[in-house]
């Protein structure tokens, strides 16, 4: 958008005082930021508001993104970006005296997802909004959103994250948009209309936040729900206290999981609420097409992001039969034709499943129409497919709703989320299904934002790919391969190492004030990032720190490559082992960093409060970027994106999308190790693998393992235990200790290349340049054009907006 210096800074002055009725400068920085976000959504309002009639319109396919976690990460920085404002914020805002970090500092982080699976959802929307597609979320309004960790005595300590504090600058609440949402009760059928009794009705309030789009392609929704008593019940006094408190639960708290379910009450109204709303109001919505609901899968797509939101399919069916007076025949086709789903684990323990007398109780509607999906499936697919295929796919089984299986089974398309993912997924996890209708059945690698990434996290870097290769890769990242051009090019490489050590040192300065730990900003960056889960094998990294530990305890003197060991995660509440490995990790880093002989050589750090914001401070720094789940488990990972992008070369294993980062770039400029999946596959189905001889027949394994438990590490009595007991009483579910050789191997590599920092900074510049089919921006064309068949809109060729301001 268009707007000059002076303009901002008198808008900027204005807007601060209409709110606070005082001086921009003697302002709180969260109220300079609050003031300076609501501005720039004003900006913006107009063209939101115009785009958003425009869709009706011109009667666009609109695509709605259902989700139950987003993670936007902090929304200022990147509108600007995408407003192309960015340079002309920063710099206003320090002619007007402020300091525009402390102001992005106050910007509270909606943490209302857990980890990738939010995150990716967010990307999407991000990219969905710059490439002009109608694209829009639906999601929940959690006030606290996922807990800020803590680190006490080495343990992890969950706060409540309270995010909404300060009001959020972005949202607008639009209670005209509010529905009803009906739980419990009793529902019979009056011929084929449903009488409801004594239910319990809640109200969705609808929030919504702007998508901004990259030079303000589009601007889109992203619509989350809060729950609010009726108010008419308020209003004729008819709510009790109980009644407040049970509505204020369902949009209070996220489920702080990941990759697990848990199975609450609490957490299946929650996905009712959020999917109910959400559908109620699209079919409005839809009304103003003036079609025939026949034809709404022409105009609509919804899509589920993994199980949590596979309610829409009933809830659909719901609305065409009791109030569009459907056939259910007219129906179930338009809702198939309508949804899609993606899978994002092959955990089994969080393939999500729920007690059917719940879902009765809790969505009695729901329910019959749950169990009549069931019924005409057995029905009508036993005579094709044979009893044991229709047994083992039917939505309810032994008094269990399988949402994977609803959601399958109700939806055109079903896809993984890497090659290897989607694989094991037709091949193994969901082959009855994929044998069933394989035509359902795709692969959509994830993707990331670069804009979020390397636009707005590492600008110097941005400005050194420009400088190179011209601006076309900002908008078209495919041609970020240009770059290779490079390679051997002393003068860029030399700049590309020197915007990472300035980048190291912003991170080391973090470090300093939140570790107190001064770490050597020579050293090597080794960085693993992600939620704490025994299968992504953090305690693999443990272990070969440890290793190294021990080297340098025997060897003081040798030549030893200086190593920062970072990492960051955070681990679900009740999740024993997860927290355990926190511990562990904090105990031996208090050792190892106050030992003279690791004195900048060996160093670890432990990064309080991992999320979205953090991880565009950390991944711009990283030099190994860890991936080291065992293969076959981590569906796709995005962090292994993210890092390529800004130059880190991975140290992975085979598994999720490092497979196809191994494919662009090659085994000469990644690390790749451990068991492939099928040898993991091969140990599992013969059950040969035991890890206790391994532990016993070598020597340098058990030296590590009793580590843990034999008091070189103080203060992890418990801890140690635990970690020991799961590698060597438990059998090493995730077989840590079957790929300890391979992985030390693998990192001996990367110390010694790290020696011949050419070489270094050639493979970095490499894999910089074959990340550009990563972009979020190909993930959702794909998305678009094989699944949603959903158009962009024809791009403007100004770049202006008209505000009023
Ligand atoms: N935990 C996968 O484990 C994937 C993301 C996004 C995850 C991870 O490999 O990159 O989804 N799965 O597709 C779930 O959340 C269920 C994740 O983030």
């Amino acid at each position: 958008m268009n707007i000059s210096k002076e303009q901002f800074k008198d808008d900027y002055q204005k807007a601060f005082t209409n709110m606070y009725a005082s001086t921009l400068e003697g302002g709180s920085s969260t109220q300079q930021y609050t003031a300076l976000g609501t501005l720039l959504r004003s900006y913006v309002a107009e063209y939101w508001r115009d785009e958003r009639e425009r869709y009706i319109k011109e009667g666009q396919k609109q695509v709605f993104y259902f989700s139950i976690e987003f993670l936007p990460g902090k929304f200022l920085e990147n509108n600007a970006n995408n407003m192309d404002i960015l340079d002309i914020v920063e710099e206003g805002c320090k002619e007007l005296g402020l300091d525009f970090d402390e102001i992005t500092a106050a910007e509270a982080e909606p943490a209302i997802g857990n980890g990738g699976l939010g995150r990716l959802a967010s990307c999407y929307m991000d990219a969905g909004a710059s490439l002009g597609y109608p694209l829009h979320g639906n999601g929940i309004r959690y006030r606290h959103g996922l807990f800020r960790q803590k680190i006490v005595d080495g343990y992890q300590a969950e706060l409540p994250d309270n995010w909404l504090r300060h009001r959020n600058a972005w949202e607008v609440r639009d209670h005209k948009s509010s529905v009803l949402v009906r739980f419990g009760g009793n529902v019979y059928l009056d011929g084929f209309h449903p009488v409801y009794e004594d239910t319990d009705d809640v109200v969705a309030v609808a929030y919504d936040i702007p998508m901004i789009g990259y030079h303000l392609s589009t601007v889109n929704t992203m619509r989350l729900w809060s729950a609010e008593v009726p108010p008419e019940e308020e209003e004729e006094g008819l709510a009790s206290k109980e009644k407040y408190e049970a509505v204020d639960e369902i949009t209070e708290f996220l489920y702080p999981d990941d990759s697990s379910y848990e199975g609450k009450l609490l957490r299946l109204k929650q996905e009712y609420f959020f999917v109910s709303a959400g559908i109620q109001t699209i079919m409005k919505s839809f009304k103003r097409y003036q079609i025939s609901p026949k034809d709404l899968s022409e105009k609509i797509a919804i899509h589920i992001n993994d199980t949590h939101p596979a309610l829409a399919i009933p809830e659909l069916m719901r609305i065409l039969l009791d109030e569009e007076k459907l056939t259910w025949d007219q129906a179930w086709e338009i809702t198939i034709n309508t949804c899609a789903y993606t899978n994002h684990t092959v955990l089994r323990e969080a393939m999500e499943t729920w007690r059917c007398d719940m879902v009765k109780k809790l969505i009695p509607r729901i329910y019959m129409i749950i169990e009549e999906i069931d019924r005409r499936y057995v029905e009508q697919n036993k005579p094709i497919y044979g009893d044991e295929l229709v047994q083992s796919t039917r939505p309810i089984q032994d008094d269990y709703l399988h949402m994977a299986h609803l959601a399958i089974i109700g939806s055109h398309s079903v896809n993984g989320v890497a090659g290897l993912h989607s694989k094991i997924l037709s091949e193994d996890v969901l082959r009855d299904f994929s044998e069933m209708t394989p035509h359902k059945f795709n692969n959509k690698t994830n993707g990331i934002s670069q804009r979020r990434y390397l636009h707005v996290a590492n600008p110097e870097l941005r400005e050194l790919i420009s400088e190179c290769i011209g601006e076309d890769w900002l908008t078209n990242p495919a041609s970020m391969k240009v770059l290779l051009a490079y390679q051997n090019d002393q003068s860029v490489l030399s700049k590309l190492a020197d915007i990472k050590h300035q980048n190291k040192e912003k991170l080391a300065q973090y470090i300093k004030e939140n570790n107190g730990i001064e770490v050597n900003t020579d050293a090597i960056f080794d960085v693993l990032i992600k939620r704490l889960h025994a299968y992504k094998r953090q305690h693999l990294q443990l272990l070969h720190i440890i290793h190294l530990y021990f080297y340098l305890k025997d060897n003081p003197q040798a030549d030893f490559q200086p190593r920062v060991f970072i990492f960051g995660a955070k681990a679900a509440p009740s999740y024993v082992f997860a927290k355990d490995v926190i511990k562990v990790i904090n105990e031996v880093a208090e050792t190892i960093n106050n030992d003279p002989d690791c004195k900048d050589k060996l160093q670890v750090v432990f990064i309080e409060n991992y999320g979205a914001a953090l991880a565009e401070l950390i991944i711009p720094a990283a030099e190994i970027s860890e991936q080291i789940s065992l293969a076959g488990k981590e569906a796709s990972g995005t962090g292994n994106m993210k890092m390529m992008l800004n130059g880190a070369l991975t140290m992975g294993t085979l598994d999720g999308a490092n497979v196809e980062i191994n494919s662009f770039v090659g085994d000469e400029n990644m690390f790749v190790f451990g068991l492939r999946k099928e040898e993991v596959d091969r140990y599992n189905e013969r059950a040969s693998y035991n890890s206790k001889d391994l532990y016993k027949s070598d020597a340098k394994i058990k030296r590590v393992v009793d580590s843990l438990v034999d008091g070189t590490f103080p203060r992890i009595q418990i801890e140690g235990q635990t970690i020991y007991d799961h590698l060597i009483t438990h059998n090493d579910e995730y077989y840590a200790l079957k790929d300890f050789h391979s992985f030390v191997e693998a990192q001996e590599k990367a110390a010694k290349l790290y020696k011949n920092k050419d070489e270094w900074n050639k493979k970095s510049l490499i894999n910089i340049a074959n990340s550009g089919p990563f972009s979020a921006d190909y993930a959702v064309q794909r998305y678009a054009s094989e699944i949603w068949i959903a158009q962009p809109k024809a791009m403007r060729t100004d770049k202006s907006i008209v505000t009023s301001h």
